[in-house]
C-alpha cells in the first residue's frame, strides 16, 4: 500500500514537473478596442510572449485616413468615463514619457497608429511591433487586465507624461487568451 501512494506521488510530481517546463501554448493576450462617447474608433490589439519580447498586433478602424494617432497601454483595466478610468501610461519603473524605441520610457509606451491615405476608405491602421518592456509572464511588467488606448492625437513621444495625444477615441481591457 505505502508503495503504491509513493509511486502515485512520483507519477504526479512527474506531471507537473513537465506541464511547468513545456508548455504547449505561446503565451496569448488580446483586447477589444471599443470606441468611447461620440466616436466610431474601434479594433483588436493581439499579444504574444516571443521570447522575452511581446510582439504586438493591432488593427483599428473608423480613424481619418492620413492621420496619426497616440496609441498606448495604461495602467488600469477599466474604460470607463470614456476611458479616463484607465488613468495614466503603464509606468512600472518611473520613467518619463518618450518614444518607443527609447531606452527610458513608459512601459506601454508604443508607436503611433497611422491611417494610410490612399485606398482606406474604413480608415483603417495596422501595427505590428517588438517591445520588450512589456511581459505576458508574471511579473511588474505584466499587462494583463491593463488598458490599451486609441487617442486624437498623434504622440508627440515628449510632452511629459501624456505626449500630448489628446482625447481618448478608444479603450479595451487587456485579457489573457
Ligand atoms: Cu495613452
Ligand atoms: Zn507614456
Amino acid at each position: 500500500m505505502k508503495t503504491k501512494i509513493a509511486l502515485a506521488a512520483f507519477a504526479a510530481a512527474v506531471l507537473l514537473a513537465a506541464c511547468q517546463t513545456t508548455p504547449d501554448e505561446p503565451l496569448r493576450a488580446s483586447a477589444q478596442l471599443k470606441p468611447t462617447k461620440g466616436n466610431k474608433t474601434y479594433g483588436e490589439v493581439t499579444f504574444q510572449q516571443v521570447g522575452a519580447a511581446v510582439q504586438i498586433q493591432a488593427v483599428v478602424q473608423g480613424l481619418k485616413p492620413g492621420a496619426e494617432y497616440g496609441f498606448h497601454i495604461h495602467e488600469v483595466g477599466d474604460c470607463g468615463a470614456d476611458g479616463m478610468s484607465a488613468k495614466g501610461h503603464f509606468n512600472p519603473y518611473g520613467e518619463p514619457h518618450g518614444k518607443y524605441d527609447s531606452a527610458n520610457r513608459h512601459a506601454g509606451d508604443l508607436p503611433s497608429l497611422n491611417a494610410p491615405a490612399k485606398n482606406n476608405k474604413r480608415g483603417r491602421a495596422r501595427l505590428l511591433v517588438q517591445v520588450d518592456t512589456i511581459t505576458l509572464e508574471p511579473g511588474p511588467t505584466n499587462i494583463i487586465g491593463r488598458a490599451v488606448i486609441v487617442h486624437a492625437q498623434p504622440d508627440d513621444y515628449r510632452t511629459q507624461p501624456t505626449g500630448n495625444a489628446g482625447a481618448r477615441l478608444a479603450c479595451g481591457v487587456i485579457k489573457a487568451d
